[in-house]
């Protein structure tokens, strides 16, 4: 199931999932990095660091690893917004590190050691309360982990345990920090009053808009510019910080194939996109293209899963109208489900 336009249902495993995430909101504990353990957003202060990281620290690598790690850190978001030399210093200092199936690459209450990126492997996110564990999501051969402990100063929030053998590749706590959190502070600076202003999250609180802010990057698009496509897997989030995007949609004819596209709608500046597929669990529902320069906040569906969960309401309702609308624009009720394929 999947929209449902007359109960304003969306996916109801989700809805269990959303409620177990607010069950899952655990009162921190003190670590041994424990100058400042907290769990609210606060600002990164680069004179309060941890003494000795502003050592550079370096892991040779040949040139077919080097090509390897990047291709792995091409689509991490909390890479983006860093400058060439900042980013030649974080893959400098990043190792590669096999698992094993099985292997516990984080528990959950440990210090954070190490931030991850995964070459490949799959990943399960298993969260434990109160003696119940609980797989709340999984990483499937791309994405990253273990930025919360090294951000906040909390223990780790999670055990990610790998299911099959896979690669990762590691930054040290004082890199991350070093470089990372430095450049969180100015992107802090850069978009707090934008996502300020974006109704979505207007509900949320200051605290939590600012741990969006932590974890989102910003990708920009060129005039036309695919930015996602009907059909395809769902890893992320948009938010629409400049310029304009346009939504099309392929219908199916009588016999499955699909007609021309279509353009359904338009997205500006603070408005959002992408969450159809991730709250159902189904592949792109239609495709958003660029129209001029376009600048996006983007958020992986972890995150998205972690941060936005309070903001399900607007969102399923924003759903409901895209049932309506369908009818008016194909002229038929084409299940949102289906269209993806
Ligand atoms: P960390 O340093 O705390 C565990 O180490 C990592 O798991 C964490 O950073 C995140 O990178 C990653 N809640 C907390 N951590 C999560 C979650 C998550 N998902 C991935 N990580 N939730 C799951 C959302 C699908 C919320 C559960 C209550
Ligand atoms: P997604 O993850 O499926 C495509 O990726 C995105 O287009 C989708 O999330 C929504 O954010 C956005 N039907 C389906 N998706 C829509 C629609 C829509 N409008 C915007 N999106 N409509 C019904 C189909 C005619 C609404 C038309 C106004």
């Amino acid at each position: 199931m999947c929209v449902n336009s007359d109960s304003q249902e969306v996916h109801p495993e989700l809805e269990i999932k959303f409620k177990y995430l607010l069950y899952l909101t655990a009162a921190p504990v003190v670590n041994r990095y424990n100058r400042r353990v907290s769990v609210s957003a606060e600002p990164f202060n680069p004179d309060e660091e941890e003494e000795g990281t502003e050592k550079r620290v370096v892991h040779p690598k040949t040139d077919e690893q080097r090509c390897r790690l990047q291709e792995a850190c091409k689509d991490i978001l909390l890479f983006k917004n860093l400058d060439q030399e900042q980013l030649f210093q974080v893959l400098d200092a990043m190792f590669e590190k096999k698992v094993k199936p099985q292997e516990h690459v984080i528990d959950q209450g440990d210090d954070g050691d190490n931030f991850y990126v995964i070459e490949q492997g799959r990943y399960d996110i298993v969260v434990a309360k109160d003696n119940v564990s609980c797989c709340v999501g999984h990483y499937d051969d791309r994405g990253s982990f273990g930025e919360l402990a090294l951000m906040y100063n909390t223990p780790r929030a999670a055990t990610i345990v790998a299911t099959t053998e896979g690669a990762l590749w590691g930054l040290d706590r004082g890199t991350f920090r070093r470089i990372i959190l430095k450049n969180n502070a100015k992107k802090r600076k850069t978009y707090e009053s934008f996502i300020e202003s974006v109704p979505l999250l207007k509900f949320l609180e200051a605290s939590e808009r600012m741990k969006i802010v932590d974890v989102i990057g910003e990708k920009v698009y060129q005039d036309g510019e695919c930015i996602l496509s009907q059909g395809n897997r769902a890893d992320c989030f948009y938010i629409v910080e400049s310029g304009e995007v346009r939504i099309l949609m392929k219908s199916k004819t009588m016999t499955g194939k699909a007609n021309q596209e279509v353009e359904i709608t338009r997205y500006g500046r603070g408005q959002y996109f992408g969450e159809l597929a991730l709250v159902t669990n189904k592949p792109r529902a239609a495709s958003a293209y660029a129209v001029g320069e376009v600048k996006c906040l983007v958020m992986d569906v972890q995150t998205f899963e972690r941060l936005l969960w309070t903001c399900m309401d607007i969102m399923k309702r924003d759903i409901t109208h895209y049932e309506e609308q369908l009818v008016a624009i194909f002229g038929s009720s084409m299940d949102l489900k289906d269209s993806g394929n």
